[in-house]
């Protein structure tokens, strides 16, 4: 270290001594007033002294190679901050090479004081690979669920399109979803719909009444009803009609009768009733038809019901429509409950593309499906009903028009 002292006149005249004898390093440490020369304190000269340090070149020189040590492990320090497992590596390499020569000095074995913190280091690191396949597998799921509601809504919606209730298809979805077998969505659907619904056949008692709404194809299903059962099971058929209501009803069915030359009688009042059903009491199946009533006039459906109850048939069929509109089908079967019904007859599928109705009617009545009418032939037009037949067409694999 050097110091020096300079008496100059001015601090620039200073400062200019300084560096050049001193350095640009040097450091001004202290600067005071002086009063130089003059007699008895009179006409001395005003000064000032400046006192300067700086370190000498040996000093320098050091200085210059700490600094440089200093910059170097900064810039070691930085890059193993980059990779951050590489400086845990070094860290602890380092911290082993010093419990080492610690215990080597005590004499002691130096095994376990390395392995701790290499169990810390390895646990950070798993924790730390765990995180990231948490992290990974929470986004997988989460995208799984998304597209499993799409698929979800994808599949409510074709199910809606197929003229199935919303309700119904929602149900539908949720019950396919639970389905655990890995097989498709096609196959599953098939289980459901196998489930939801149901069919009957051999249900034609020997009194069958045939019951619906206008002009579903009641008098017409009643005449493919006695084809069949007169031409094909060669099966002795009477014919009974209380639709006196409708001009040309009696006629209609009249008709049928003598083609196929089964007898035929008509009712007016519930005593007839028991006469008709009296009269044919040796045909094997006696089928009655009748009037088309609105099942929300209640009047109507009591008249029908007393009708009914008269001769107590052993079978009771509802004739609905496939083309009916899905929120009138609620009402009609709802309007008809009174008469106790055992199954329905759906008629018109050829003239319809969506079959959704069928689901909708097995699920609001309950019912099973007896038989299925496809067309104006009498008496061709008829198809005992089949669950496969039925699934068929409401997944559009088969189509009736
Ligand atoms: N396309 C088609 N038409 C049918 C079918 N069944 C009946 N029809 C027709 O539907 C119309 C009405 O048939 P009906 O048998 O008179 O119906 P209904 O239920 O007896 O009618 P109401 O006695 O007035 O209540 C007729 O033109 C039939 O030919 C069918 O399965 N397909
Ligand atoms: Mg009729």
């Amino acid at each position: 270290m050097i110091i020096k002292k300079y008496v100059v006149s001015t601090m620039n005249e200073a400062m200019m001594k300084i560096n050049e004898e001193m350095g640009k390093d040097a450091i001004i440490i202290s600067q005071r007033k002086v009063k130089k020369g003059g007699f008895l304190g009179l006409f001395s000269k005003k000064l000032i002294e400046v006192t300067a340090t700086a370190s000498s070149k040996e000093e320098n020189e050091e200085n210059n190679k700490e600094f440089k040590d200093i910059k170097n492990s900064i810039k070691e320090l930085n890059n193993n901050l980059n990779n951050k497992n590489v400086f845990h590596d070094e860290f602890y390499k380092s911290l082993r090479k010093a419990t080492n020569s610690n215990l080597e000095a005590k004499n002691e074995e130096n095994v376990k004081p390395i392995i701790e913190p290499e169990l810390e280091l390895d646990e950070d690191i798993e924790k730390h690979k765990l995180l990231k396949e948490m992290k990974e597998m929470k986004k997988m799921l989460k995208n799984i669920s998304n597209d499993g509601k799409i698929k979800e809504e994808s599949l409510i919606k074709k199910l809606i399109e197929k003229d199935i209730n919303e309700n119904l298809a929602k149900n539908i979805s949720k019950k396919v979803e639970n389905i655990e077998e890995n097989i498709e969505v096609k196959e599953k659907l098939k289980i459901v719909m196998e489930n939801m619904i149901k069919v009957s056949n051999d249900n034609i008692g020997k009194i069958t009444a045939l019951i619906g709404p206008t002009g579903v194809g009641k008098t017409t299903t009643i005449a493919k009803l006695a084809g069949r059962i007169s031409l094909v099971d060669k099966k002795k058929v009477g014919l009974i009609t209380i639709d006196t209501y409708r001009i040309g009803a009696v006629e209609q069915l009249k008709t049928y009768a003598d083609i196929m030359n089964i007898p035929f009688r008509v009712v007016f009042s519930l005593k007839e009733m028991e006469k008709a059903v009296s009269d044919l009491k040796d045909c094997d199946v006696i089928l009655i038809d009748t009037t088309g009533r609105s099942s929300k006039k209640v009047m109507q459906i009591s008249e029908l019901r007393a009708f009914i109850n008269k001769v107590s048939p052993d079978n009771i069929h509802l004739v609905v429509s496939s083309t009916t509109k899905n929120r009138d089908i609620e009402t009609i079967i709802n309007g008809y409950k009174v008469l106790e019904y055992d199954d329905v007859i759906m008629t018109k599928l050829d003239e319809t593309t969506t079959y959704g109705s069928i689901l909708n009617i097995c699920d609001i009545s309950e019912k099973p499906i007896s038989f299925i009418t496809i067309g104006q032939d009498v008496p061709d037009d008829i198809k005992e009903a089949t669950k496969d037949e039925l699934i068929e067409l409401i997944l559009g694999d088969k189509n009736l028009c």
